[in-house]
């Protein structure tokens, strides 16, 4: 029998296959798909993003627990689909207009994911008006950008003034981060909230959007 702890260990040990498998057999065994998500899949990521932070895993770990919670995620999602699961909240997330850096931006992406979000990623390059359209168009809680370049940072500046002078600043959780940016620049710029890793930002971006629902 194939037990939720299980799941949650072989994801740690990013073992897509064995994933897999085990949510099959999972889901063949009668389990809730809520109960494997929840307790499997976004337990076991939450546990590699507190290690990430702590420095005990690195991204390459990330990277393949990450896949293995998307090869279980993959066989879920009918199942979860029929049962009409909500995400946590939806995101949406890009590296900024100029920047062409995206290994952060997908880590973060993935524990947006990892965290319960249903996430909408635009890419590298991305303009404030795909930004804006793109939070629009999915109904997005988040705007989440990422920056590398000092020279491409103000490019998060036209983002929320966009959003200002559209009157659709109070819509969204503006979430910002990357290597050149700290606390007093999310400030100065106007952004709701800085963190400065992968896992911060979904604790920080599910308690943000958890608290503004209540
Ligand atoms: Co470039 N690059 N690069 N580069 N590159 C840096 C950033 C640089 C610091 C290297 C250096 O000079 N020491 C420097 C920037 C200097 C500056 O602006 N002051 C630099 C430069 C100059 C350039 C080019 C201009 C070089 C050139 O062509 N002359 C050029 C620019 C291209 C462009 O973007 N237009 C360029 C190109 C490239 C490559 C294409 C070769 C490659 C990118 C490949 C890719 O991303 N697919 C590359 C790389 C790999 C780097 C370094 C070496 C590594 C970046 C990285 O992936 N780190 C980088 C040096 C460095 O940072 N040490 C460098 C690992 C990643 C996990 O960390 O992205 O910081 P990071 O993400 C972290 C956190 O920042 C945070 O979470 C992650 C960890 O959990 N985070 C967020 C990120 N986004 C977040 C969003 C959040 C919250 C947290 O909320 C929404």
């Amino acid at each position: 029998m194939a037990t939720i702890q299980e799941i949650s260990e072989f994801l740690q040990k990013g073992r897509a296959k064995n994933v897999k498998a085990l949510v099959e057999q999972a889901l063949e065994e009668g389990c809730d798909p809520k109960e494997i998500l929840n307790e499997g899949l976004l337990a076991g990521m939450m546990v590699i993003g507190e290690k990430f932070k702590n420095n005990e895993v690195f991204v390459p770990e990330v990277l393949v627990a990450a896949r293995a919670m998307n090869a279980g995620i993959t066989v879920l999602e009918p199942k979860l689909a029929e049962i009409g699961n909500e995400p946590v909240g939806r995101a949406v997330i890009g590296t900024v207009k100029g920047d062409l850096h995206d290994i952060g931006k997908n880590l973060v992406a993935m524990m947006l994911k990892g965290a319960g979000f249903e996430v909408h990623d635009l890419g590298v390059d991305v303009d404030a008006d795909t930004f804006i359209q793109q939070a629009e168009e999915t109904h997005a809680d988040l705007i989440c950008m990422s920056a590398l370049l000092t020279t491409t940072m103000p490019n998060m500046k036209d983002v929320i003034d966009d959003l200002n002078s559209k009157g659709l600043r109070d819509k969204y959780i503006v979430m910002i981060g990357g290597a050149p940016i700290n606390d007093a620049f999310a400030k100065q710029i106007g952004a709701d909230y800085y963190t400065p890793d992968a896992a911060t930002c979904a604790e920080v971006a599910r308690k943000a959007v958890l608290d503004r629902a209540s």
